[in-house]
């Protein structure tokens, strides 16, 4: 491969161009015209301006990307996360066009975007699931008395949904059929597939995956796990590797089951198998990612490989250069989304120029972004600004870390979940582990963090006072001594 081009933009256009950079390869930038002055456009060898700012008339023009990428002789496209990343029928296009799509085949991608296809391929390879349909179920009655086998709360899911969109909690069987007709017409408007499948509900699970590489020689190896059990309404927030409950035994049987479900779709590149766990750390399988994920670096952190070289390296047919047995893990790793949202008003979307806009640094921490200061925050895509993520010999001193991290991290002009992460990592059941999906609506409030935003002025005012007394003290003695000399200038600056 000689040339690829990325159908991305921000921080993972930017991450998959520096890889590629090393690698040797030129690179090719697209872009809108929201973004021509984006740092990822000015990274990359070429760049291509696709069309205005909203996403269907750039981003997600299939044809175009394809057109500008013979055009250009590129070899290789890489999608990144989002846009046309678990878009089938673009990897197929792709493909057709002789050019290689850098992640799995076109039916793999298919497969696992309908969730009844992925639990119908995982039941031929035992991989343990939660009871609920086989099929895809309309009839109310029957759903009522599978509802009464599988026993309430079961939850409705969207066949074709995935990340939560279109799932309902159903009670007792006095509500199913309601909320199946909602669950119906919410899948049909946003996916235009209205099949939907019960399942047995899992009230407080936590939410692990399985990072898999694959290559195209039936080599499958697992990378251990990710939690990601702090989300809120179903986007993640802090992503962490390993999870502190799994212990080697569950590791190694996820590992399997993950790899399972990977051979169960031939799949070929890096892809991500998502897991619930329960209280009595049980694992049932329930989506398989087909994409490199946003919170790839913490896998990155622990097992010491470059992912998306990984995917480049398979994508030109090489076969996998180490084994199950030579992958171990090093240290701990947590990563912290931050969002151009306001928690302290209901995580309303912000926008707006990063007037201060500085990045921590130090041994053990990367910070995964695409802006700069003085960049404006465009209204038109995911509202993330960047990833922090932090690497230490323990949990403990990873937390740690990631607090020293986020008091270093500047941003001012734009709203942003800073002050929100710093509240997580400062939990103590976030410290100690105990925590489910429900971490952030059952801890969470605003006043707690006007409470925390207190604490830290109040520790401000009090330095203040005191800093105010030793001057005016020096200034006293200083005058009386016939020198006016205060240090009280430095000192202020201390503080920023
Ligand atoms: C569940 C569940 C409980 N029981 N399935 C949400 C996203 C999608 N990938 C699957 N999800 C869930 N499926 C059963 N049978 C709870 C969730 C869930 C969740 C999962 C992972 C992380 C956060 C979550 C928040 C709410 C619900």
């Amino acid at each position: 491969m000689q040339k690829i081009l990325v159908a991305n933009r921000g921080e993972i256009a930017l991450r998959i161009m520096r890889s590629i950079k090393e690698m040797g390869i030129a690179t090719v930038a697209v872009y809108s015209e929201a973004d021509r002055l984006a740092p990822h456009v000015r990274f990359a060898d070429e760049a291509i301006c696709l069309g205005p700012a909203p996403s269907n008339q750039s981003y997600l023009l299939e044809d175009k990307i394809i057109a500008e990428a013979l055009r250009l002789g590129v070899d290789g496209i890489h999608p990144g996360y989002g846009f046309l990343s678990e878009n089938a029928e673009f990897a197929g296009k792709v493909e057709a066009a002789g050019i290689t799509f850098i992640g799995p085949s076109s039916l793999a991608i298919e497969m696992m975007g309908n969730k009844l296809a992925a639990k119908a391929a995982a039941l031929k390879f035992d991989v343990p699931m939660l009871p609920g349909t086989k099929d895809a179920i309309a009839d109310i009655a029957e759903a009522k008395k599978i509802a009464t086998e599988i026993g309430f709360p079961v939850l409705i899911k969207a066949a074709a949904g995935g990340g939560g969109k279109g799932m309902r909690v159903v009670n007792a069987a006095a509500e199913l059929e309601e909320q199946m007709q909602r669950a119906i017409g919410e899948a049909t408007s946003a996916f235009g597939d209205g099949s939907v499948f019960l399942e047995k509900y899992v009230a407080s699970p936590r939410h692990i995956e399985i990072q898999v590489l694959c290559d195209k020689h039936q080599n499958y190896l697992y990378l251990f796990e990710r939690e990601c059990s702090v989300q809120r309404r179903h986007q993640k927030v802090v992503e962490e590797a390993p999870s502190c409950v799994l212990t080697p035994e569950i590791r190694k049987m996820m590992g399997e089951n993950a790899v399972k479900i990977a051979k169960a779709c031939d799949y070929v590149g890096a892809g991500t198998v998502e897991f619930l766990l329960d209280e009595n750390h049980h694992f049932f399988f329930l989506e398989m990612n087909t994409r490199l994920q946003v919170e790839h670096p913490v896998t990155e952190m622990i097992t010491g490989l470059d992912l998306v070289k990984e995917q480049i390296k398979i994508a030109r047919g090489e076969v996998l250069s180490f084994t199950q047995e030579d992958l171990k893990i090093n240290g701990h790793a947590i990563e912290l989304r931050i969002y151009a949202e306001d928690p302290t008003n209901n995580f309303l979307p912000d926008i707006g120029t990063l007037k201060t806009y500085r990045t921590p640094d130090g041994p053990g921490i990367r910070v995964d972004g695409g802006y700069e200061e003085g960049m404006t925050i465009p209204v038109y895509y995911d509202p993330m600004i960047a990833k922090l993520a932090v690497h230490a010999p323990t949990r403990q001193e990873a937390l740690q870390k990631m607090i020293r991290a986020i008091d270093d991290y500047k941003i001012e002009g734009v709203a942003n979940t800073l002050i929100f992460g710093k509240f997580v990592m400062q939990h103590p059941d976030f410290a100690s582990g105990n925590f489910d999906t429900h971490f952030v609506p059952k801890h969470f409030s605003p006043e707690k963090l006007q409470s925390q935003n207190e604490d830290e002025i109040l520790i401000a005012a009090i330095a203040a006072a005191h800093i105010y007394e030793t001057a005016k003290k020096e200034v006293a003695t200083a005058a009386t001594n016939g020198a006016v000399k205060s240090n009280w200038g430095e000192r202020r600056g201390m503080r920023g």
